[in-house]
């Protein structure tokens, strides 16, 4: 069958008819994912009030395409104390944020309670903020480095007051390139095995994608469907979120990078292959404001949020560092022709612009 009328019937596709999406033109796939991104949303795009903290950039990994970890290239260490942290989120909480994402390197000096005793402080300080902490890498990594088993580490985060856990750490799940891009962190099989585990707990979690750099669009395709098959089973991912690689201060050598059409066909796809994962965020801090605002109309429903402070991305070069204030976040969602929902971070809608 016609491979866009089998996407208008909503039927599943399979690897190769993902990769062949690609061949379509810009147009054409754009209007496909628009379809069914009205057809779930509307006009309607979803963003939340959030502070992202990273508490720590010490890393006992390597990651080659990482500019934010301390390293050779970043020789400015830091780690910032659990007071530092409850008052970041204090701050944060006073200005209107209803969510801190705490996403941290893996600091082989402070313990498995530093992480979680930085939780149990935000929690006590702000008993109704959202905390979404802890990538499936970092699980692995208190796994790893201080022999607690996933299910210690994710009942602790539990006890210590996580409520989700973002998508880092997935980038691209092929084993071959996983393994130039990040030797010794997560396999792919563990960050899957995580994130059922967190949601056979009843929690709910993201997934991301880091493309653009050494992986084929048959590697995105790849990721897609073993993120689709995990979601078939557990239902617990909220949204899938591509990050667009930033190619400054890290250790990488990639030459061709994505135009922003590859970048704009990527979210498309997401949107068409992944028929059970309700959003797919266009993360700005790393598609840049203008490209996600497009991406709007090429399936994206969510923008993820004002951030406030950005250190991943951008120490990779990306222009996110200070965040976006609201009312301007607000004003450039309306004039690109969509309704800004403010959401909280399980999605429930909180108020209409
Ligand atoms: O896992 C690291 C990525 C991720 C680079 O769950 C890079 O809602 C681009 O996971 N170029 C952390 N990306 C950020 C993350 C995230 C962000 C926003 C929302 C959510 C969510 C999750 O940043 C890492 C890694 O894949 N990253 N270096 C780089 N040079």
């Amino acid at each position: 069958m016609d491979l866009i009328q089998k996407v208008r019937n909503r039927e599943r596709l399979t690897q190769s008819e993902g990769e062949a999406l690609y061949a379509l033109d810009l147009y054409a796939l754009g209007e496909l994912a628009d379809e069914i991104r009205q057809e779930k949303y509307g006009k309607k795009s979803y963003f939340n009030i959030n502070r992202h903290i990273n508490p720590t950039n010490v890393c006992a990994d390597v990651c080659k395409f990482c500019a934010y970890s301390a390293s050779r290239k970043n020789p400015n260490q830091y780690t910032m104390s659990h007071e530092k942290i409850v008052e970041t989120a204090q701050h944060a909480w006073d200005k209107g944020a209803k969510e801190v994402h705490i996403v941290s390197a893996h600091n082989p000096h402070d313990g498995a309670g530093w992480y979680m005793g930085a939780f149990q402080k935000v929690r006590e300080a702000l008993p109704d903020i959202h905390i979404k902490a802890m990538t499936a890498a970092e699980v692995d990594f208190l796994h790893r480095q201080y022999g607690l088993s996933y299910d210690e580490v994710l009942d602790q985060m539990i006890e210590s007051g996580v409520d989700s856990m973002p998508g880092g750490g997935a980038e691209i799940f092929d084993e071959a390139v996983r393994e130039y891009l990040c030797k010794g962190k997560v396999t792919s099989a563990q960050w899957l095995e995580i994130h059922r585990k967190w949601h056979e707990r009843g929690r709910e979690s993201n997934a991301t994608m880091l493309f653009g750099h050494i992986e084929s669009r048959a590697h995105r395709i790849d990721h897609m469907l073993r993120l689709r098959d995990l979601q078939d089973e557990t239902g617990g991912f909220n949204a899938f979120v591509p990050l667009v690689y930033q190619k400054e201060n890290n250790f990488l050598k990639v030459k061709d990078f994505p135009t922003g059409q590859e970048i704009l066909k990527t979210y498309a796809i997401s949107r068409i292959v992944l028929d059970n994962i309700p959003h797919i965020k266009a993360y700005w801090a790393s598609a840049s404001i203008g490209l996600a605002l497009i991406a709007q109309e090429f399936g994206c429903d969510d923008l993820d949020g004002t951030i406030e402070k950005e250190s991943i991305q951008s120490a990779a070069g990306a222009a996110s560092a200070k965040g976006l204030d609201l009312e301007n976040f607000v004003a450039l969602i309306q004039d690109a022709g969509f309704i800004p929902i403010e959401r909280d971070s399980l999605y429930n809608e909180l108020r209409v612009y």
